[in-house]
């Protein structure tokens, strides 16, 4: 853990402080990822037969799963968890259906009407990593609102254990969500695979979800290629927590340690303007680490990460606006009154009771967030995610005659004549009907 103390850092220094580990995407991986997608692109399943076999080390004939295998995984979860994907499926519907986006109509002006209609995203395809942990979760932060999008068709990836078998959980959860069909794919492959479609993996329009640095290169590719839209960029996992004196120690150190013990490469941030705070964390950070099974991938993120001592707590918000982090807790005595001074990040959490652990699982709000400092532009992933919003509009003979004049001096003033030429065409017809009558 660096400890630092804001005030006497130089510029450089403060930007070296919040400087993201460099995810450098070596030219290796990019080559690579290239190499699989032009492979898949070519061959198809052939390709995907090949590639699973030598990447996750399993022969598959076929990759999607089966009534029976859903099945199968049904009877090998315990009820208790179906339960909680459930209960927590139902809170992320309730959030999600709430800030769901409406259709509207306006008149702008007698006679010409403008509506946005929804609709949903043809065909999506949704990734559910099973690296260094299986996450269920992240199907139903997908699914979800994939189905209040009411997605034609949702196609779900997820890589194929040893055994030849898909995470019975994710299987669980992609059911519970309404998911369409899963295929035991992983990687770069089942990106590729989502994006140009092969013999059995329909053709996706957007790809969503996490991933490793394969996975997240390879949706960089298909996007850049244009063969399909991707939810956003999305790097490794990350927290700032803003403490104040009467902060709970022993809560922020286990909040730092939930996202410490996502990977390696997790981003941990503290701020405080209360040394004994700093120091009270140091030393329970110390202790839980000891006891938690993947202490090893903790202690390794927790290496880079900062305590930073700030003259007043506004200097924090100023710092977090900076860094725009994933996500930001707030463990304050009046959490809320500081609520205002939030200008980016991907998702807060407000007050002592309440943990990172709950967005992630179960409160209601997804935890597919933007990362790397791309809170300052982007959001996190919404019903929106999983629509396109399409305008409509139009104008009765009135209508035009009210507007016409005006689009024909803007088309004039950009010398756009056969602009004004279309609006002036209706307004001549319109005229010599009123003659007639
Ligand atoms: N904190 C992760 C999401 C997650 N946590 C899934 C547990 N499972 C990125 O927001
Ligand atoms: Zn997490």
């Amino acid at each position: 853990m660096q400890r630092m103390d804001w005030s006497a850092l130089d510029a450089s220094a403060r930007t070296a402080a919040l400087q993201r580990p460099v995810q450098a995407v070596a030219g290796q991986t990019r080559a690579v990822v290239s190499d699989v997608i032009d492979d898949v692109r070519a061959r198809g399943d052939v390709a995907l037969r090949e590639l699973t076999r030598r990447l996750d080390g399993v022969s598959l004939s076929t990759f999607e799963v089966t009534p029976e295998e859903f099945e199968a995984a049904e009877s090998a979860v315990a009820e208790t968890l179906v339960v909680a994907m459930r209960d927590a499926a139902a809170r992320i519907e309730r959030f999600h259906a709430e800030g769901m986006a409406r259709a509207y109509a306006v008149e702008t002006a007698p006679g010409v009407t403008c509506e946005r209609v929804i609709r949903p995203v043809r065909r999506v395809g949704l990734y559910v990593p099973a690296g260094s942990a299986p996450l269920p979760s992240t199907a139903l932060m997908l699914g979800v609102p994939a189905k209040l999008a009411g997605c034609r068709e949702v196609v779900l990836c997820t890589p194929p254990r040893r055994d030849g078998s898909a995470d019975p959980a994710v299987l669980v959860a992609a059911r519970l969500t309404g998911v369409h069909r899963v295929f035991k794919l992983g990687g770069a492959q089942a990106i590729a695979a989502m994006a140009y479609g092969t013999g059995s993996v329909p053709r996706c329009d957007k790809l969503f979800g996490p991933g490793n640095g394969f996975v997240t290169e390879a949706k960089q590719q298909v996007a850049q290629a244009g063969v399909a839209a991707i939810d956003m960029p999305a790097g490794p996992s990350e927290v700032l927590v803003i403490a104040d004196e009467g902060a709970e120690a022993a809560f922020v150190a286990a909040d730092l340690l939930s996202q410490a013990e996502h990977g390696p490469d997790s981003q941990v941030l503290l701020l405080s303007d209360s040394g004994d705070l700093l120091d009270r964390v140091q030393s329970e950070l110390e202790t839980q680490l000891e006891a938690l099974p993947r202490a090893g991938i903790a202690s390794e993120a927790l290496a880079q990460s900062r305590l930073i001592l700030v003259d007043a707590l506004e200097d924090a918000f100023a710092i977090s606006n900076d860094y725009a982090p994933e996500h930001l807790i707030l463990a304050l005595r009046a959490p809320r009154d500081w609520l205002d001074r939030v200008e980016a990040a991907g998702s807060v959490f407000l007050g002592d009771y309440t943990p990172e652990a709950l967005g992630d699982y179960c409160s209601g709000t997804n935890h597919v967030l933007p990362t790397a400092g791309a809170a300052r532009a982007y959001s996190g992933v919404s019903v929106a995610s999983f629509q396109n919003f399409v305008s409509v509009q139009s104008a009765t003979a009135a209508g035009i005659g009210v507007i016409g004049g005006c689009a024909i001096r803007l088309a004039e003033a950009e010398g756009l004549e056969a602009h004004a030429q279309a609006v002036r065409m209706r307004l001549r017809a319109l005229a010599s009907q009123e003659r007639a009558a």
